[in-house]
């Protein structure tokens, strides 16, 4: 198949599920075109089957907004036709489902059909998408769309319950490249540049937005740094970072923090950590979490929205409620504490992870794919 996938190129989950996902389905034979404003972070490699088309919105005065919605659906038309494209996929509603619907409009004015493959992430529905000013467009872009999936079962509930949703919504959770995430003990894992034998490495990565809770995540750390010698390694850049460096200089535990800032290389850290912290105010899936226990390290985390559904609780680590510090840090240390314990814990993340195969679950999406373009051609 020839697959249109529209996403945000950044580090942010969507956009490395998209993008990880039209890296395998090329692998599977498929052609891929990305389509957005820049080149997706974990693309390295460009191919054959693997095509990147960027979309260029020029500044003009009059406008206060760049209007990259207009500039995002004209390219689609364009690289539809040019490209032979058959399927668009695209990832993350606002604005990509409402782009690709008026692409696919201005496409039949010229007796072109391309059905529209939607996948809600989250944010898109929780806390931006349901936001009055969006809500009627998002709305439309999801009943509009061809196929819609969400990436956990709690998405779905909260689309349903946030919506007026009239279309199905197929749950395909996401997946994670067992190959990349290392458990410990691989040969290139550099722990001892990272803390002393005796220390135990706690590790959080996000994009560091308020949602993410990483004030909890320093309060957890300092709880645990109290009781056994430990490090906490920071990856991810947003706009909490300076409010945590201060939480830290405050707390006398500044030196105990390591930031790496944005790294496309988490496989690397994640294998020498013991402990990841997802405090999160909601998460429709964490795959953050995912990728911890893909490399063997529990999860200390919240229980909202989609984690339950990849962190098991006391088997790959512990669910919390939002904001409950205390319970969290009894939790981490619980786990950390004793050896055998945190052994157990440790491959049972691995265990967990391997539901999340992408070998499992891409011919998921290939199945969608399928079946929508068999019942978009005899409409
Ligand atoms: O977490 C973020 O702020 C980034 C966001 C995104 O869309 O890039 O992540 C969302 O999609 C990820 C991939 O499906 C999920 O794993 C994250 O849980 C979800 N984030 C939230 O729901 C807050």
């Amino acid at each position: 198949m020839k697959i249109g996938i529209v996403c945000y190129p950044t580090f942010g989950g969507s956009g490395v599920v998209a993008t990880e996902l039209g890296i395998e389905l090329s692998k599977r034979g498929h052609e891929i075109h990305f389509i957005t404003y820049n080149q997706p972070v974990r693309l390295d490699l460009l191919s054959n089957n693997v095509h990147y088309h960027e979309v260029n919105v020029p500044e003009y005065p009059l406008f206060h907004y760049q209007p990259y919605e207009l500039a995002l659906s004209s390219k689609l038309v364009d690289m539809v036709k040019l490209h032979k494209i058959e399927i668009l996929h695209v990832h993350y509603a606002i604005p990509h489902a409402y782009a690709a619907y008026m692409a696919k409009k201005m496409l039949q004015e010229e007796g072109v059909n391309v059905p529209i493959v939607t996948t809600l992430h989250g944010t898109d529905i929780t806390l931006v998408g349901s936001h009055p000013f969006y809500k009627p467009a998002v709305t439309f872009s999801i009943n509009k769309s061809d196929a819609v999936t969400a990436v956990s079962q709690s998405l779905k509930e909260d689309t349903l319950r946030l919506f007026d949703i009239k279309n199905e919504i197929n749950v395909v959770p996401n997946f994670i490249d067992l190959e990349k995430y290392k458990v410990h003990g691989m040969p290139d894992c550099q722990r001892g540049m990272m803390a002393k034998e005796n220390e135990k490495i706690i590790t959080h990565i996000s994009n560091l937005r308020p949602v993410k809770r990483v004030h909890d995540v320093i309060s957890v750390f300092n709880n645990i740094q109290k009781e056994m010698p430990a490090r906490l390694m920071f990856i991810g850049e947003g706009p909490e970072k300076e409010s945590i460096e201060q939480q830290c200089r405050e707390l006398a535990i500044a030196d105990k923090v390591v930031f790496f800032g944005k790294s496309n290389e988490i496989d690397k850290i994640l294998c020498f950590s013991d402990l990841f912290l997802l405090p999160s105010q909601t998460e429709s899936f964490g795959l953050a979490a995912l990728e911890a226990m893909a490399s063997g390290v529990p999860v200390i985390s919240s229980n909202s929205g989609g984690i339950p559904e990849v962190n098991i609780h006391g088997k790959s680590g512990y669910l919390s409620d939002v904001g409950d510090v205390a319970d969290m840090t009894k939790n981490a240390i619980h786990v950390l504490k004793d050896e055998k314990r945190l052994k157990t814990f440790k491959e049972n993340a691995r265990i967990e992870s391997l539901k999340f195969d992408l070998h499992t679950i891409v011919p998921k999406y290939e199945a969608i794919y399928q079946d929508t373009l068999a019942k978009f051609l005899v409409q």
